[in-house]
Parts: structure tokens; sequence; C-alpha cells
């Protein structure tokens, strides 16, 4: 087990190199929690419903603003930012870049949704190389409040190319802005022994195992005492005939448990 697994998420605030790690271990430190809940609605009623009433339970909502239907930036990007400062959340757009810096950069920063404005944190693949992860950075430069970046270095779903040297040369990616790349979508702790990087991990559900799309699941443990940081749970949450809050403090508890075990 990685040493630095075996800190606090507060111990971890001192040191870490990442303005907006440090913020979103203060967070996770405050209001106990470690689960990030993946809002995969279609509207954005439901959207802001669900940030307003789960706001309590987690320390970051992943997003996929471009499927909500009827979006505009005024009627789902201003209520949501105003929700994350009310319940002090942080907003991930799962955006997954993977095109070259310049392409990137404007993607990241114009059109209709203007993703650096109102999200703390973004992702990428690092299939193009380093200048992807130097396109978004610049991206951030106007920018006053803190911006992160995660690599995806593995996939949950079943078959991902995403292993062994691809997994290596993106850990090594990440190392070229420690302050910008804060971490990874991964399956297991990534870096070295003294290395801190955040991880975050989709496929985590207490209930399913796939869901016939490729999607697998592993328990909230499981994830946990293997090295990841913060869970990342949609269907387990708000999928039909699951009430959405009893879910979330459920999910929240067993991921807080998993995380003192693993600390204590
Ligand atoms: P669910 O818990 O409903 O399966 O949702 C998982 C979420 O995490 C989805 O939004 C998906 O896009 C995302 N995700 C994933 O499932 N696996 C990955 O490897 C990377 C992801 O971003």
């Amino acid at each position: 087990m990685s040493p630095i697994t075996l800190k606090s998420y507060e111990d971890r605030i001192a040191t870490h190199p990442s303005p907006l790690a440090r913020r979103l271990l203060k967070i996770m430190t405050d209001k106990k929690t470690n689960l990030c809940v993946s809002l995969d609605v279609d509207t954005k009623d439901e959207l802001l419903r669900l940030a307003d009433t789960l706001g309590a339970y987690v320390c970051v909502f992943k997003t996929h603003v471009d499927t909500i239907e009827n979006y505009t930036y005024e009627s789902v990007i201003v209520p949501l930012v105003e929700l994350s400062k009310r319940h002090n959340f942080l907003i991930f757009e799962d955006r997954k870049f993977a095109d070259i810096g310049s392409t990137v950069k404007s993607q990241y920063t114009s059109g209709i949704f203007k993703i650096v404005q109102w999200a703390h944190i973004t992702n990428a693949h690092a299939l193009p190389g380093p200048g992807i992860i130097d396109g978004l950075y610049s991206g951030t430069k106007d920018i006053n409040e803190e911006r992160g970046l995660l690599l995806l270095a593995e996939m949950s779903s079943a078959g991902s190319l995403a292993t062994g040297d691809y997994t290596d040369k993106t850990v090594d990616l990440a190392r070229r802005n420690r302050a910008f790349t804060f971490g990874f979508i991964a399956q297991n702790r990534l870096g070295a022994d003294d290395e801190d990087f955040i991880i975050m991990t989709p496929g985590v559900g207490l209930d399913d195992k796939g869901d016939g799309l490729g999607q697998q699941y592993r328990t909230v443990d499981d994830a946990v005492s293997g090295g990841s940081d913060i869970i990342i749970v949609g269907r387990g949450i708000f999928a039909k005939g699951r009430d959405p809050v009893t879910e979330s403090k459920r999910y929240r508890e067993a991921g807080w448990k998993a995380y003192t075990a693993r600390v204590k």
C-alpha cells in the first residue's frame, strides 16, 4: 500500500502541489465525504434538483453538460455554480478532451459551454501527448479561481485499452505540470510512493455488476482499499426505483468507512 494512502485527507492538504487539490481535500475533510455523484441526467430541472438535494453529501458533482436538453449557460451553469457555493462542492465536467493543444484550448474556453469558466475540474485523455495539457493549462490563464485537470489513466469499461504501458506513460505526462494535473481517473493507486496524485474512481456500485454496455462495477471497499481517494457513483444512486437521498447517504457512509479503515 502506498504511504500516501495511509495519510489522512487533512494531512495531505499541507503538502499537495495543486491549489485545486488542496481545496478539494479541505472540502472532503470538512464535509467528511469522498463521494462524487455523477449527475448523468437529461434535463436541467433534474440536474439542479439533484445538485440541491444531494449537495450536502458530496465533495464533487460530475457533469456531462452536453447531454442536458435545452441547455443554456444562464439556466444551467449560473444556478449550478450558485449551488456549488451554497453546499460547498466542486464541479467536475467530464469532458474527456482528446485533441491537439490548440483545439482543446478552444473547446475548454469557448462555444456555448465555456467549461473553464465554471468547472473546477475537467479531464483529458493522454493520447495526444503533452500538448493537450499545455493547451488546457493555457486556457486557465485569465481565471481567478483554482482549476485542475485529471488524466484518464485507466477506464472502468470492459476491454479498455488504457492499461500497462499506456497507463505508465499517462502518469509520466501528469508529472509535467503538478500544479494543474492533480490526479487521475483510475481504478488503482498510481504514481510513486511519495507522489500525491488524487485518484478518482468511476465504475463503483453496490448493487449492480454492469450495465450491458461495457460498464463494470466494483464495491466501495474494493476501490478505496485499493487506493482510490474519491468514488464516483451515478446510476447506483439515481437509477429508476432508487431514492437518491437514501443512496447518497449510503455511499457516503460506505466511502468514509472504507477511508477511515485505510488510514487508521
Ligand atoms: P455510472 O455510475 O452510472 O455507471 O456512471 C459512471 C460515470 O463515470 C459516467 O458518467 C461515465 O461517463 C464515467 N466514467 C466511467 O464510468 N468510467 C471511466 O472509466 C471513466 C468515466 O468518466
